[in-house]
């Protein structure tokens, strides 16, 4: 009995600090370095309560924050990558890089117009969606294209954003668990860019962090299951939380 008890609590412990977290970005594959331009928090633990104040930017960054600012064209190929730990791998082979197999889910960017990306607070700003990427035909999810590509997320920074600063927030909604509300997995990071180019918007449709969520809406309180266990969608299409992408 002892014994179930210890092998069971080994495996919650292992499986509970398979988390990831977000740590460098790239401009057209260009990777600008471990932790430049992006707010990184010491701590790769999910968020799980959807009003929590630190869900725009996550919380308890490493110090000192990087005060670089990274030029984006609109156009270009921006990339945010995550790892298991700050630096990646925790050790060789860790097979929770980037992140747990596990941790089905969508990936997704935000981005936020600011004056000043390296001071902006993340409280208060209005967010508009750029990029999700949930559930395909084939029962493979966002995180299963993210860990295929070694941690990295990128999408094209749409032609009509208007020129200027802005947070870019990349996140990671880990469902393995999400079939019991409060359970689903935010993971997010803010980088720090400034966008040129000629467009004019600055989104479309645009929402809050906290406020954007609900603990009940259907993309965060759902099972990924089907009737065989395996994390391939419900059978339902799967619903990405928040409004839709910016179309230009
Ligand atoms: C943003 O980019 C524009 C165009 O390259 C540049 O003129 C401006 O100084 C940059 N602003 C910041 C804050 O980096
Ligand atoms: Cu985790």
């Amino acid at each position: 009995m002892k014994a179930i008890a210890v092998t069971v609590l080994s495996f919650l412990t292992a499986f509970s600090s398979a988390h990831a977290v977000a740590q460098r970005v790239r401009v057209n594959g260009q990777d600008k370095g471990q932790l430049v331009g992006i707010r990184v928090p010491n701590s790769n633990n999910p968020i799980q309560n959807v009003n929590d104040q630190n869900i725009a930017c996550n919380s308890g960054y490493r110090t000192p924050v990087s005060n670089v600012v990274i030029d984006v064209k609109a156009g270009d190929r921006v990339g945010v990558q995550w790892g298991h730990v700050i630096g990646g791998a925790q050790f060789a082979n860790d097979p929770d890089h980037p992140i747990a197999k596990s941790h089905k889910g969508p990936t997704i960017f935000y981005m936020a117009k600011v004056d000043n990306a390296a001071t902006a607070q993340p409280n208060g700003l209005r967010w508009f969606k750029v990029f999700e990427d949930g559930l395909d035909g084939s029962g493979q999810w966002g995180v299963d294209r993210m860990i295929q590509n070694g941690g990295w997320v990128d999408f094209t920074m749409p032609s009509c954003v208007a020129p200027g600063n802005y947070l870019l927030r990349a996140e990671i909604i880990a469902l393995h668990s999400a079939s019991k509300q409060g359970q689903a997995q935010f993971y997010m990071g803010c980088a720090q860019i400034n966008v040129s180019g000629s467009g004019s918007s600055t989104g479309g449709q645009t929402v809050s962090f906290p406020g954007a969520y609900s603990a009940n809406d259907p993309g965060i309180l759902v099972s990924i299951y089907n009737a065989q266990g395996q994390p391939t969608g419900n059978g339902q299409p799967y619903k990405i939380p928040g409004p839709a992408v910016l179309r230009c």
